[in-house]
Order: structure tokens, then C-alpha cells, then sequence
């Protein structure tokens, strides 16, 4: 078995160095490093995936890319939040987040609210 996977490997060895050299035009010129990626503007619709009726209104980014896929930029530059029922900002509901990062999306506990009970 080492024998064989030798000789197909030497053989393919001798193969290659019988190919004729490709020129910059064509296909399998060897490419350099691709261009990093443009980061691109990108704004999102509003998402709600949890409702603090449990223990707090969990809107982490990773299940929210789970539950809509694609749907959400690639590279976050920044969350913002608004309440369902008002469209109030959520920096003005008075609501403390234990989360609220465009790396990580935002959660709002329960248990940390003077209220009991964050809003959605
Ligand atoms: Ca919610």
C-alpha cells in the first residue's frame, strides 16, 4: 500500500513538472493574496427573537443570525434598540443591560432591573 500511494505521488510529481507554464492571462496563473473584503455599509430591519417574560429579553447576535440568516451584517459596526411597543430608544427606557455590544447584540436581565421586568 506505501508502495503505491509512493508511485502515484511521483507520478504526479512527473505530471506536473511536464505542464507547460501558464502566463499572467491565463486562468491558472497563480492569483496573490485576494483584496480584503470592503467593509460595506449595511443597516438591518429591526429584530426580536425573545420577550422578557422569562428571565430577561435575550437578543444575543448569535441567535439572532441563527434565526434569520443573512439577514444581518457581517461586520457590526454598532446595535441599536428600540422597544417594540413604542419604538422608544432603548438607552431611554432606564432599562440596565447586562449586554448591549454590536459584537455580542444585547440582553437585558430581569433580575437587574429596579422594575423586575425589562422592557422588549
Ligand atoms: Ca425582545
Amino acid at each position: 500500500m506505501i508502495k503505491l500511494l509512493s508511485v502515484a505521488i511521483v507520478a504526479a510529481l512527473f505530471l506536473e513538472s511536464h505542464q507547460r507554464v501558464p502566463g499572467p492571462e491565463d486562468p491558472l496563473y497563480p492569483k496573490g493574496p485576494e483584496e480584503p473584503e470592503e467593509p460595506e455599509m449595511c443597516c438591518t430591519n429591526w429584530f426580536d427573537r425573545d420577550n422578557p417574560s422569562g428571565t430577561g429579553d435575550w437578543e444575543l447576535l448569535k441567535d439572532l443570525r441563527k434565526e434569520y440568516p443573512g439577514q444581518i451584517c457581517k461586520y457590526p459596526a454598532y446595535v441599536e434598540a428600540v422597544t417594540t411597543d413604542t419604538m422608544t430608544s432603548a438607552i431611554s427606557t432606564g432599562d440596565t443591560f447586562y449586554i448591549f455590544t454590536p459584537t455580542q447584540g444585547l440582553v437585558c436581565r430581569n433580575k437587574d432591573q429596579s422594575e423586575g421586568m425589562c422592557s422588549d
